[in-house]
């Protein structure tokens, strides 16, 4: 008798129609085998999916060029399909579930014909972990299957789990055939199903990802008690030994990866890394907040990352194990066989490739790589990787910093007075575009808790489940905004950043052990400025206090930002929430 799983496989590949279908057991020699089909059958318009790196530098890589119209996540073509539009809420594209089954039926009709379709068996967080979930992938590509094997925990023992259970994390995926028109990424809350085709690109693709670990999993969180969240997750290690373990929402682009394994330019301090993107919390039975990284891999930017900018990331990715790691559309150095991309060590290569194949020509003002272009590597390579990392019931958490980029009015680092203060604080932040990659400089997007483009339901809603969450413990974390990329009229960034970020995390765990007072204002504590530690930073009294100024009327103007921004979720957002508002702004007018 076949299980609901086989079913399920069989009834969608009597649509999609592979020649093959191959049901993957996560092993080493498997990825070996994979990664070989890749560079010498499959192919993308032509082009082998994988070439093989410089095995000496860059040992076990291999590089990928994407279809050059996909080359990221594609938000407006991204649906959540609650049954109702309200549910979904303004912050996410809504269609009718029966409307958006059809559409993806006809789509999808033959859309892995002449090719094979993998079955990837896979858990999300540890598989001894009361909070891991079991999930099934399909997908069309050898690319996406290697990398959900480097992204997730990929094994039999999913399919083990899930046994006859109709209730699993359910994906479809194909490339389909990369027609713009014809892309979609759906999400099916109540069923756990994600369906997406015509797109390869990391973010619509790995459906264990985005898709699953923060759009679908937010709303499971909403149904079973827990949250979702895209926060970096790590250790703080003091002089004295004791690590303290805290959490950071920051949006795209804010330097989250870098920030993950920051090397401490403070003597005595270590980072240990537990995640760069994706945070499970639940509330423990001591009352605290308890965090998973559920997958297993990083995907970052590549452009920017160097010895300088992030030398544990340098070090990951030039480990090599028996993972594999991936390239995708970064620039070549045809002499050498390595990848490159604007921002690593060293001069920029006589003979470059650039992302789209084409010899590259310095002098026409292009990037050699994608802006977007990206490596998928394991944790396991990671240097600093926390020894707490497979710990089944995750760390304690004891700060949860909300982060974004701010030119003007937000201060480098302020402390909420309560945890329904700091669900304000999450609910107004906000990030600045910069020029790269908008061409409107300092615009900016209301991104609260960094989840706008994740959030799988209403985001009223979502406020109300954080504060549900500040009511059910009895030792919350507290709660911080940070913000380093504060300029001065020159427009330079005030704040070193990387490394030196390390003392704003000391003065959080002074104030998290009550080791130092603050200074109340009506935002929240700030620090005394000589309870940081600022030895051996060179920067002027001046500057340093640049960093602290809050001038009420641009947060009056944040505040009635914030009002028009509730405004599109109506009687959503929580009553205590838009009371604590209110409260803001009257301390504010007061000033
Ligand atoms: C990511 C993102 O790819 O946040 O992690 O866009
Ligand atoms: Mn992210």
């Amino acid at each position: 008798m076949a299980t609901p799983l086989e079913r399920w496989v069989d009834k969608i590949a009597k649509i999609t129609k592979p020649d093959k279908i191959y049901w993957c057991d996560g092993s080493e020699e498997e990825a070996r085998r994979l990664v070989e089909i890749g560079i010498k059958e499959e192919k993308i318009v032509g082009t082998p999916i994988f070439r093989e790196l410089n095995q000496k530098t860059f040992p076990n890589s291999y590089y990928h060029r994407s279809h050059p119209t996909d080359v990221a996540r594609t938000e407006h073509l991204t649906f959540v399909c609650h049954p109702d539009k309200e549910t979904a809420g303004a912050n996410n594209n809504w269609m009718d579930p029966k409307e958006a089954k059809e559409k993806m039926t006809k789509l999808s009709d033959g859309c892995m014909r002449g090719r094979t379709m993998y079955v990837l068996p896979y858990m999300m967080g540890h598989p001894q972990s009361p909070y891991a979930k079991a999930c099934i992938q399909l997908t069309d590509v050898s690319y996406v299957a290697v990398s959900m094997r480097i992204m997730t925990r990929m094994s039999r023992y999913s399919i083990a789990k899930i046994g006859d259970s109709e209730n699993f994390v359910k994906g479809i995926h194909s490339v389909g055939d990369f027609d713009p028109e014809k892309r979609f990424v759906m999400h099916f809350p109540d069923e756990q199903l994600v369906w997406s085709i015509g797109s390869g690109y990391g973010g619509n693709a790995l459906l264990g990802k985005k898709c699953f670990s923060l759009r679908i999993a937010s709303w499971l969180g909403k149904q079973e008690g827990w949250i979702a969240e895209h926060m970096v997750i790590m250790g703080i290690q003091d002089p004295s030994g004791k690590t303290t373990y805290i959490t950071a929402a920051l949006p795209s682009a804010c330097g989250k990866t870098n920030l993950a394994m920051l090397e401490s330019a403070l003597p005595g301090y270590k980072i240990w890394t537990l995640g760069d993107d994706i945070a499970w919390l639940n509330v423990g039975s001591d009352g605290r907040l308890w965090a998973i990284n559920p997958e297993t891999g990083f995907f970052g930017v590549a452009p920017g990352t160097s010895m300088k900018t992030n030398p544990n990331m340098m070090r990951t990715l030039l480990k090599g194990t028996f993972f594999p790691t991936l390239f995708t559309n970064t620039a070549l150095n045809a002499d050498t066989n390595e990848p490159w991309w604007e921002g690593i060590d060293g001069e920029c290569p006589a003979n470059l490739i650039d992302w789209l194949g084409n010899k590259y020509d310095p002098a026409s003002g292009k990037k050699a790589a994608h802006p977007n272009s990206r490596f998928t590597v394991s944790v396991s390579q990671c240097p600093n990787l926390s020894k707490e990392f497979d710990n089944p019931r995750g760390v304690p958490i004891s700060a949860i910093l909300f982060g974004g980029r701010r030119a003007h009015v937000v201060p480098l680092v302020t402390e909420s007075k309560s945890w329904q203060q700091g669900v304000l604080l999450g609910a107004l932040m906000g990030s600045e575009t910069t020029a790269a990659a908008s061409h409107k400089e300092g615009v900016l997007r209301r991104d609260p808790m960094a989840m706008l483009p994740f959030c799988g339901y209403n985001m009223g809603d979502y406020f109300s489940h954080w504060l549900d969450i500040g009511r059910k413990m009895t030792r919350p974390p507290k709660i911080f905004s940070i913000n380093w990329f504060r300029t001065d009229d020159q427009g330079k960034f005030i704040w070193p950043g990387f490394g030196d970020n390390i003392r704003v995390f000391k003065w959080i765990i002074d104030r998290v052990n009550k080791n130092v007072d603050a200074r109340n204002t009506p935002i929240g504590y700030l620090p005394n400025i000589s309870d940081l530690d600022l030895k051996g930073l060179s920067m002027s009294k001046e500057n340093i206090e640049r960093l602290f100024i809050v001038k009420s009327d641009e947060w009056l103007k944040e505040a009635e930002a914030a009002e028009v921004f509730f405004g599109k979720f109506g009687s959503r957002i929580p009553k205590a929430l838009t009371e604590e508002l209110r409260s803001l702004k009257a301390k504010l007018q007061g000033c």
